[in-house]
């Protein structure tokens, strides 16, 4: 293989990187990678049951599982705010949310009434959340 052969297979490799980055970026400004929940058929049904974040990290929930579940907000059944819905969660899908508000929320299954999580949100300042994408990006 020649140097210019090597130089051109390192850029398409760079270029491919870079292209998936973006795409797993969205179009969020937030490069936090997302906290991952799972969808599971036995206790405790939402792993883990209750997850806490920080408000800027996004939340995603995966369903390994051969049925369809749903990631409702209490609210959306109750009189409070709906802050987040689903809809139907196939197998080897997923459903991802961010940018919540410091609090709690907890959420369901509509599908299986016995499957509850709540996300435990905290607060994040905008200084602190630029300091760990510094260090993040590292040397
Ligand atoms: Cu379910």
């Amino acid at each position: 293989m020649s140097r210019h052969t090597g130089l051109v297979v390192s850029l398409a490799v760079f270029t491919v990187g870079f292209l998936a980055a973006g795409i797993e970026l969205g179009r969020g400004e937030v490069s936090t990678p997302p906290t991952i929940i799972n969808m599971e058929n036995w206790m405790p049904y939402y792993s883990p049951r209750e997850a806490t974040i920080h408000s800027l990290s996004p939340v995603r929930w995966v369903n390994p599982t051969a049925s369809p579940h749903t990631v409702r907000h209490d609210g959306c059944a109750h009189e409070g705010p709906c802050l987040f819905k689903s809809g139907p969660v196939h197998p080897e899908g997923s459903f991802t949310i961010e940018g919540l508000a410091p609090g709690r929320y907890p959420y369901h299954c509509e599908l299986h009434p016995i499957m509850r999580g709540e996300l435990i949100v905290g607060g994040q300042t905008p200084d602190s959340a630029q300091e760990s994408n510094l260090v993040a990006q590292g040397p």
